[in-house]
């Protein structure tokens, strides 16, 4: 099918009497049939990224836009009298919790974009992240049913269908392909889990944690299932063309592992060229090693993954026997290096009747990386500090990205069109000449500031139909939307916010200029300070919202069900990013990124990419503040009293007292209680404030108070913001899959 076929069978297309989801499909359908038109062209090496989460969000939107059929549709359809807007009820694909998911979408769409052959594997849970509503100001979750308008974008492929074995149960893994459009077309393809309750129970649901709770068997169950269909299924396919032969396996695959969740593949791989091919123990570690990559994506030491021993033995038998004979070599290995006893602690496999993943992957992974400068950093410092000592070869540093086709083309075409018409339009297929925009930033500002203005009005359009609250126009958006989580500090701006409040209403904040403070994020449904957190924010909103006397000048918005879709909006319209981590402990963000590149100046803590941030953009164009790693862990060794700061400072005190003064209402739940026991006492084995939040108030609200002040200036802040757009060509996931295809996979296009 061409172009003009596509656009000749949509012009027919019947659309009378038609609903949002009969329409969505037929379109959808067409563009599949139009999208795998193309031969693809054969392929030495492909790379497999396995990961537990997808986080797709919309694709019927940007399939279009890969097949450069976006704007014809639009106008089509336009001319039959319907809004292809009409398509945003439909659900996004919510296969991922966060960061880590999000991640693995930008990289699929970056590949086939520069024609690398890099695949998916994965889950096709039933059931996506929940959605979440917000009653009474707390948080609610709801099942998401992502598939109820149907799954137009999905393949099932009932003939590469395999069994996973559990010495429990058989289950049957039903590969469902989505095609990644772009100068090639790669497939995601995420298992399904069939036969009785308890198998199909396996793909019901993603586990809403964006850390470990501790040993689930189901999940356990779930990255077995994942990683053995894929090996299986890649094992055989390489039997098939060179037969049972695994010398050569890692010249035509290589294998990344998305954290530590599909760790068990390793293993899975090692046990089927032994079991079903005779190959021996050592040869086998041996192609394992070239074959398997390791990404962290975190330093928590509670997110990484260890699983019970005597559960594995009970359920994966094969697994556990296979586990206990790599840690028998590891420990000759060990010996060999003369390591002590400590160190082979560090690095073991298994101890304490518990197998660490962590350690799995760094022994046999032949490359592991960090997702930021400062996180690899922290990785060969502290977290796996003894196996850099020993294998300072492996590790390398991968800093994230984000793609610009979605987080730049799709959701800002005002943005796009402006760079269009002051560089050309080259920059669409090489993202590196978006730093041609520093040689016009004077003569585009204007511009800009009225392109801003529109993605604000369309963003405060898009809360007033969803949250049912105003916001004027004229209003600065700052914008915290992530997770929720104590170490990402949305408590500390919520601190913020009322200090600036209280300087509002008692004048010692002056000329304010009008600003409102969107937070999204979800929590962890069992993740009770988190959700105390929501809690709190909601209340802070409500009473602010609705005080006559300030609310011309500050409001407070706290979207429900923040998802890529949303996301989308937030990020064009938002003028300041709030990235203010604990430093040392956000592995990098990628929020960060979308911001930067949509013309949001960052005000952050140097954690995470936030620091490459800077360096690219300019520390004057941003505005950094708080402690440091360094001083961080000063503060810890010598010692930190939270109770003195608040004694010392009597906005701190207003703001922190405000928990627990009556002035906003848990619900009678204590949970309000409980979030300023954890500041001021210490709570759940933590010193108290674990997470400095006092620490860096201060400087926190100086930093947003300038940014206020600064803002006036419009021609000097907007060229702030040019600068942070035109110098986030780095941040793109196109240079982040080069340098894991050149330096890590070794394929090309
Ligand atoms: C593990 C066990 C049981 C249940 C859940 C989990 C689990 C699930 C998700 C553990 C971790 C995650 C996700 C982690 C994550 O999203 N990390 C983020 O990764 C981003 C991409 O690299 C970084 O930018 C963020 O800094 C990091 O927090």
């Amino acid at each position: 099918m061409e172009t003009t076929e596509f656009i000749k069978q949509l012009e027919e297309l019947k659309t009378e009497g038609k609903t949002t989801q009969e329409l969505y499909n037929e379109i959808s359908s067409l563009a599949m049939i139009f999208g795998l038109r193309k031969e693809q062209r054969p392929v030495v090496k492909n790379a497999y990224y396995l990961s537990m989460e997808f986080l797709i969000g919309r694709s019927f939107f940007n399939n279009l836009m890969e097949l450069g059929v976006l704007d014809e549709t639009r106008n089509i359809l336009a001319q039959k009298g319907i809004d292809i807007n009409i398509f945003e009820e439909i659900e996004d694909a919510a296969l991922g919790n966060g960061g880590l998911g999000r991640l693995a979408a930008c990289f699929l769409d970056s590949a086939a974009g520069l024609g690398l052959p890099l695949q998916g594997y994965g889950i096709r849970y039933r059931y996506g992240l929940f959605k979440q509503a917000i009653e009474n100001g707390f948080q609610v979750e709801l099942p998401d049913d992502w598939q109820r308008f149907g799954d137009p974008w999905s393949i099932r492929r009932e003939n590469e269908k395999r069994t996973v074995r559990f010495a429990d149960m058989t289950v049957t893994a039903v590969p469902y392909d989505m095609p990644v459009f772009g100068k090639r077309i790669n497939v995601l393809r995420l298992w399904q889990a069939e036969g009785d309750e308890e198998a199909q129970k396996i793909s019901e649901y993603l586990y809403p944690a964006d850390d470990t709770e501790e040993g689930k068997l189901l999940r356990l169950r779930q990255e077995y299932f994942f990683s053995a269909a894929a090996v299986g299924e890649l094992i055989e396919k390489h039997v098939k063309l060179y037969g049972r032969k695994f010398h050569n396996f890692a010249d035509f695959n290589v294998i990344q592992l998305n954290d530590t969740h599909p760790v068990l593949a390793i293993a899975e791989f090692i046990r089927i060229l032994i079991a079903d091919y005779q190959v021996n123990f050592s040869d086998a570690v041996e192609i394992a090693r070239k074959t398997f990559a390791y990404t962290n994506h975190t330093i928590m030491p509670e997110a990484l993954e260890c699983w019970d021993a005597g559960q594995v033995k009970k359920i994966l038998p094969d697994i556990y026997a296979l586990l206990i004979k790599l840690h028998l070599k590891q420990k000759e290995d060990f010996d060999k290096l003369n390591c002590s006893e400590e160190e082979a602690s560090d690095m073991a496999i298994y101890s304490s009747d518990r197998f660490s993943m962590a350690n799995l992957a760094v022994y046999i992974g032949k490359t592991v990386n960090g997702v930021a400068k400062l996180h690899t950093e922290i990785l060969k410092d502290s977290l796996f500090r003894t196996a850099y000592r020993y294998y300072p070869e492996k590790f390398q540093n991968k800093t994230n990205g984000i793609t610009q086709r979605r987080w730049l083309m799709l959701c800002n075409r005002e943005l796009s069109e402006l760079i269009d018409n002051t560089i050309g339009k080259e920059w669409r297929s090489d993202i590196s000449l978006l730093c041609g925009l520093n040689g016009h930033i004077p003569e585009i500002t204007n511009e800009f500031v009225r392109v801003k203005a529109v993605k604000r009005k369309q963003l405060f359009d898009y809360i007033k139909k969803h949250e049912g609250i105003d916001i004027p126009e004229n209003f600065i958006v700052y914008s915290q939307v992530k997770r929720l989580h104590e170490y990402k500090r949305q408590l500390m701006t919520a601190f913020a916010i009322l200090e600036i409040y209280k300087g509002l209403k008692d004048g010692t904040v002056k000329d304010f200029q009008p600003s409102v403070f969107v937070f999204g994020a979800k929590s962890a449904p069992s993740y009770k300070r988190a959700k105390a957190i929501i809690k709190f924010i909601n209340e802070v909103a409500d009473k602010l919202n609705s005080d006559e006397q300030t609310n011309k000048f500050l409001k407070v918005v706290f979207v429900q069900n923040y998802n890529v879709s949303y996301a989308e909006k937030i990020v064009a319209g938002t003028d300041v990013s709030l990235q203010v981590s604990t430093a040392g402990l956000e592995a990098s963000g990628t929020g960060n990124m979308k911001f930067m590149m949509n013309g949001a100046v960052t005000c952050g803590t140097m954690d995470g990419a936030n620091i490459e941030i800077v360096e690219l953009a300019g520390k004057e164009n941003n505005y950094i503040f708080g402690a440091e790693v360094d001083e961080i862990e000063k503060l810890k060794t010598e010692g930190y009293e939270p109770a003195k700061l608040m004694q010392k400072n009597a906005l701190h005190r207003y703001a922190v007292s405000a928990l627990t003064d009556g002035t906003f209402s848990d619900g009678g739940t204590g949970c309000f209680k409980d979030l300023y026991d954890a500041l001021i006492v210490g709570a759940s084995w933590h010193k108290p404030d674990h997470y400095f939040v006092l620490h860096d108030l201060q400087s926190y609200v100086e930093a947003l108070l300038k940014i206020n002040t600064d803002y006036k200036d419009q021609k000097s802040f907007a060229t702030k913001q040019l600068k942070n757009t035109a110098n986030s060509a780095f941040f793109s996931s196109d240079r982040t899959i080069m340098e894991y295809a050149e330096e890590i996979w070794n394929i090309t296009d």
